[in-house]
């Protein structure tokens, strides 16, 4: 392939764009990278590091030319490739061995390896889910132009992850948002043993900016100079407001994907042709020509280089590992475990308030408190929602706060994230849960995993508000229970409120909190009204609802079952069956001391969820009742839940497959047995 034929050149004379002195410190940082790739080699070679290294011998002219036009407060979202971008953002050598060897000391202790760190002091983050960070970078472009700081992000990403999902909606909503961010696309040729003309219909990567009404540029990838300049010139107009662009820098991996790559879809020929332009010879070609270096001044930078090289890999050699204890901390910010019980409505003061406005109250109050909480979603804002419960915010907080995002999940979520670790506190929303698989990635691998990847350094304050179960006919892909999916994943907390007194109190609770809250509401009951004071409250994450005492049996039951509950406890009590009904309103962290108590006492228990029961949160509960009322347990505890079934259209049907009031009468009837 002839690659410098068809690529914009920025660089005519490097003399007159550069000082010798500027000049040398590309070449210098091009030594460290390769330098320290050599040793990871190594290292790799000897077992010492291990599986998920991705060599960058061949592409530091990119890393190098790239961040040499970035600030410190700059940010970088980068992939599984990253030591080279880290490096030149500002990483130390010795940390960043440490992080590939696994020890303390590393920009993440450790615990990510090579593939997934924070580096926090740099504003680095990296991943190793291919194309996703496109959207976080999205959301760090927007942080900063939301808080008038004069930053961008600046996201690495290959040829083969402007194939995925996340890139096109993360593009997308950067150039409609005009975000501050620099998608740089390193085409190395390749994806794994994919090659680039095969997997993308464009002659050009950076082609696909049009589709997005941005520019986009391609540019020798194997010069500093070039790539330098083309990105130089690309920050300033990306810094002066002008919204994302692209750079696409042709490169290529002088290694394999990883050590140990077969590498039979390239032939030796073609790497031959690519070593021959060696981001490091010409470099130095063009301090010798252009500047006069002198090739033993070039040689002596180079073995002082190695020298610190060593040095870090040895320091780094040193370290210890972290242990188990110190491994398994920050993935979650701890509950306070002085806050209090949960209470409910105080007599008198109170109004009547339906679901749906009882979230808009609690918006509108954190929205008014806190200047940096934000609400995106589909339709959140000149509709106001779906069931109404952001309708008014757009026209009192403005079109910046309140954002009517693209049809993008992915792209909603991951740019929460990056706003999040960038200073803002945004709410989300995912109209229906069902659409919120679009979204998992970015808040299983994301937004859960960078506190503890941090070592606690940084925080992901979102809360996903969304909705599910029946009662509207929408059949199954818009009515389904997905709660558990998240009950399951570290670092995430999951609430589900359903009166509306709860669902204030809780939604202002999620917000406040630093942990990202998947809060889901259940559209049975955005109708239903209930009191809500009038004065300022909000309510405990991880503290479980008696929403009746009874003796004889105790149900437990989630969101809008807890209503079927306190129904069946009505009738029950008729038929002289005394039932205590809990709702845990946190699934997680869930409040097993309260459930616990409860069964304690009445020596049986009822679990109601609208969920299948197979996995599912109602296996959890009577698990942990089991742990934690064996010796006074008089019954088995019984799981009431949805059956296993795609959710039916018809009216009746869809009510016939979940849980009713009745379901609940004859499961506690048979375990009273009265
Ligand atoms: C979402 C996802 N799919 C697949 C993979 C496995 N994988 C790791 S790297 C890689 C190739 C990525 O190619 P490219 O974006 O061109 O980056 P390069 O490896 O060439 O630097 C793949 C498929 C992954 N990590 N994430
Ligand atoms: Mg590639």
């Amino acid at each position: 392939m002839n690659v410098q034929s068809e690529l914009t050149s920025f660089v005519t004379s490097v003399r007159q764009l550069y000082t010798k002195e500027q000049a040398l410190a590309l070449y210098r940082q091009l030594l460290v990278l390769r330098h320290f790739d050599d040793r990871c080699v190594s290292l790799k070679l000897k077992d010492l590091i291990m599986d998920g290294f991705h060599p960058y011998v061949g592409q530091e002219a990119v890393a190098a030319g790239v961040c040499s036009n970035l600030k410190p407060e700059d940010v970088v979202v980068s992939n599984h490739r990253p030591q080279g971008h880290s490096l030149a953002k500002g990483s130390t050598v010795k940390s960043l061995f440490a992080e590939m060897l696994g020890r303390i000391g590393g920009v993440s202790d450790g615990l990510g390896g090579p593939m997934q760190w924070v580096d926090k002091e740099h504003n680095f983050y990296c991943g190793s889910i291919v194309g996703s960070g496109v959207t976080v970078a999205a959301g760090a472009g927007l942080a900063a132009q939301y808080l008038k700081q004069n930053r961008v992000a600046c996201c690495f990403f290959g040829d083969g992850a402007s194939n995925t999902g996340s890139f096109h909606e993360g593009l997308n909503l950067a150039a409609i948002w005009k975000l501050p961010v620099l998608y740089l696309c390193e085409n190395n040729q390749y994806g794994e043993a994919m090659p680039v003309e095969k997997f993308v219909p464009v002659p050009r990567i950076s082609k696909r900016a049009e589709a997005y009404g941005i520019r986009g540029v391609t540019v020798d990838g194997m010069n500093v100079f070039e790539v330098a300049s083309a990105t130089r010139a690309a920050l300033e107009r990306i810094r002066a407001g002008g919204g994302p662009e692209i750079v696409e820098a042709m490169t290529y991996r002088f290694l394999g994907h990883y050590l140990g790559d077969p590498l039979n879809y390239r032939t030796k020929e073609e790497v031959a042709e690519w070593q021959k332009r060696d981001p490091l010879l010409i470099c130095r070609t063009v301090l010798i020509q252009e500047f006069g270096v002198s090739t033993a001044e070039l040689d002596s930078i180079s073995q002082q280089i190695a020298m610190d090289s060593d040095s870090g890999r040895d320091w780094a050699l040193e370290q210890p590992k972290l242990t188990l204890q110190q491994a398994v901390t920050h993935v979650e910010v701890p509950l306070d475990p002085n806050r209090p019980s949960y209470f409910g409505p105080p007599e008198g003061e109170s109004r009547m308030l339906t679901f749906a406005e009882a979230i808009t109250e609690a918006i509108t109050e954190e929205f008014e408190r806190d200047p940096n909480v934000i609400l995106m979603g589909e339709d959140v804002g000149v509709w106001g929602n779906l069931f109404g419960c952001s309708r008014g915010l757009l026209e009192k907080f403005g079109p910046d706060r309140v954002r009517d995002t693209p049809i993008s999940e992915a792209a909603i979520a991951g740019s929460a994230v990056g706003a999040a670790l960038n200073g803002l506190r945004p709410i989300v929303e995912i109209m229906y849960i069902d659409f919120i698989s679009i979204a998992l990635d970015q808040l299983i691998n994301h937004a859960a995993r960078y506190p503890q990847l941090s070592r606690g350094k940084v925080r992901v304050p979102i809360t996903v508000r969304t909705q599910g179960g029946v009662g509207f006919r929408n059949s199954s892909q818009h009515s389904q229970s997905l709660e558990n999916w998240f009950v399951n994943v570290p670092g995430l907390y999951t609430v589900m409120p359903s009166t509306p007194y709860d669902v204030k109190g809780l939604l202002k609770a999620a917000i406040r909190c630093d942990n990202p809250v998947i809060f889901i509401e259940h559209k049975a009951v955005y109708r239903l009204k209930g009191p809500v004071p009038k004065t300022d409250y909000v309510l405990p994450l991880g503290r479980a609802a008696i929403k009746r005492s009874g003796r004889d049996v105790t149900l437990i039951a989630t969101s809008w079952m807890s209503l079927h509950a306190l129904a069946a406890a009505e009738e029950l009590a008729k038929q002289g069956i005394s039932c205590e009904v809990i709702d845990p309103l946190t699934l997680y962290p869930l409040d097993k001391e309260s459930l616990c108590k409860s069964v304690n006492r009445t020596g049986r228990c009822v679990v109601v969820n609208e969920a299948p029961a197979e996995g599912g949160f109602a296996s959890e509960v009577a698990a942990v009742v089991q742990e934690g009322c064996w010796s006074n347990l008089k019954a088995p505890v019984k799981r009431v839940c949805g059956m296993r079934t795609g959710i039916p259209y018809d009216k009746d049907l869809e009510r016939a497959v979940v849980p009713s009031p009745g379901w609940i009468i004859e499961a506690v009837k048979k375990l009273v047995k009265k």
